[in-house]
């Protein structure tokens, strides 16, 4: 019996490899093994995200697994942006030349205005820059990468010589099938080229919208695959996750009338239809720990730290909910996002430590997080498994 950081753990005489090695602490994630690091759109903390150059970083600083978001352009080429709506990332506003292409279009249902990527050929995305999204970090790379191809980054992971994932995210699925370019057919026939897919491939694929991955599962794809589990935001006066469109429920979902919340995927029932067509989840980490702020005499949330602005940095983290053991009750694993290392996304109690937040979710027991500082979530790592004694 060995006691960890307030967990009781009983290793049965006898049964020394369901405890790791030896006297090794054993731990809590699905099948044992020390959780996954995800760079999330690669080193998208560092640099713009999901460009050449932010892949080759996260490679670098040794993360597990790299995160495209894939989208289409014009003529069906798979590449990594997070938006179909290129004015969110890239540099294509400073581009005069593509100034008539600016329109407005409906995405999930939500009319965007800006130049969207399906109007654009690969020769002429390539042209563009990406930019942070964030405008509290970094700037100074705005412009100067360029967008990777889906392509680009297996080859990346190819060259690396190492053991690396692509976890792949179909983006906006139904949207790409209104606009003609479908992803999924394309990401099979890239990946089946690369020789990737078959259940030991170095492959996840994931997903909000379940007809994705049930689609990519029909056309016989064998491949690890996560279904993601999204909410609009929390009610910092009482913990309590909120649901608006168009991160209420997944968007094949609202097409078909489906009148269920995401929250309807982590239930018994939610979970096991999932595990019905896809291998484990990825909530947002709110599902796992919530967070909650003090509410004032004015009926407000307090802004508790005196900064001028109310955000995760006044709140406390929540008791933790039974997800993660119901998921790996269901045989799903469990992967949430998004683990970001600025103080203003940190609840008060992790004291401005991002790997404070990390290091409890290892302890929950998730099998891997989605980062935007891989090198953090791997250091956090590091210094759990030491902790532990694994
Ligand atoms: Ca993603
Ligand atoms: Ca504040």
């Amino acid at each position: 019996m060995k006691y960890v950081q307030g967990l009781m753990v009983v290793c049965a005489a006898g049964a020394l490899s369901a405890c790791g090695s030896g006297d090794g602490f054993s731990l809590p994630t699905l099948d044992g093994k020390p959780a996954l690091v995800v760079a999330h759109r690669g080193a998208g903390g560092t640099l713009p995200e999901e460009t050449v150059e932010a892949y080759a970083r996260a490679i670098e600083q040794g993360a597990d697994a790299i995160e495209p978001d894939v989208i289409s352009t014009k003529d069906g080429v798979l590449i990594a942006r997070h938006d179909p709506n290129l004015a969110f990332s890239t540099d294509v506003a400073q581009h005069p030349e593509f100034a008539s292409r600016k329109r407005k279009l409906s995405v999930d249902g939500e009319l965007q205005e800006g130049w969207f990527a399906s109007d654009f050929t690969l020769a002429e995305i390539k042209t563009l820059g990406g930019i942070s999204t964030d405008a509290e970090r970094p700037q100074e790379f705005n412009g100067k990468f360029k967008i990777a191809t889906i392509q680009e980054v297996v080859d990346m992971i190819k060259k690396s010589g190492r053991n690396i994932a692509l976890y792949a995210e179909t983006k906006n699925p139904t949207f790409h099938r209104q606009q003609g370019v479908p992803l999924e057919d394309r990401l099979l026939a890239l990946l089946a080229a690369a020789g990737w897919n078959d259940r030991s491939a170095p492959v996840f694929l994931q997903s909000f919208e379940p007809g994705s991955l049930k689609y990519m599962r029909g056309k016989g794809s064998t491949v690890k695959m996560v279904q993601l589990i999204d909410a609009d935001d929390v009610d910092l006066k009482t913990g309590a996750l909120t649901f608006a469109a168009p991160y209420d429920r997944p968007y094949d979902w609202a097409q078909a009338g489906d009148k269920r919340l995401f929250s309807a995927m982590v239930t018994p029932a939610g979970l096991a239809e999932i595990k019905t067509y896809a291998d484990g989840i990825g909530p947002w980490k709110r599902y796992i720990v919530s967070v909650k702020g003090t509410v004032g005499a004015d009926g407000k949330v307090a802004d508790v730290n005196g900064d001028g602005k109310v955000n995760e940095a006044d709140t406390t983290s929540q008791p933790a909910s039974t997800l993660v053991a119901d998921a790996h009750k269901a045989g799903l694993f469990v992967h949430p996002y998004t683990f970001r290392n600025e103080a203003r996304r940190l609840a008060a109690d992790y004291k401005g430590d991002p790997k404070a937040e990390l290091k409890q979710f290892y302890a929950l027991g998730v099998d891997g997080v989605f980062a935007d500082f891989a090198d953090t979530a791997l250091a956090a790592r590091a210094e759990y498994l030491k902790q532990v004694g694994y």
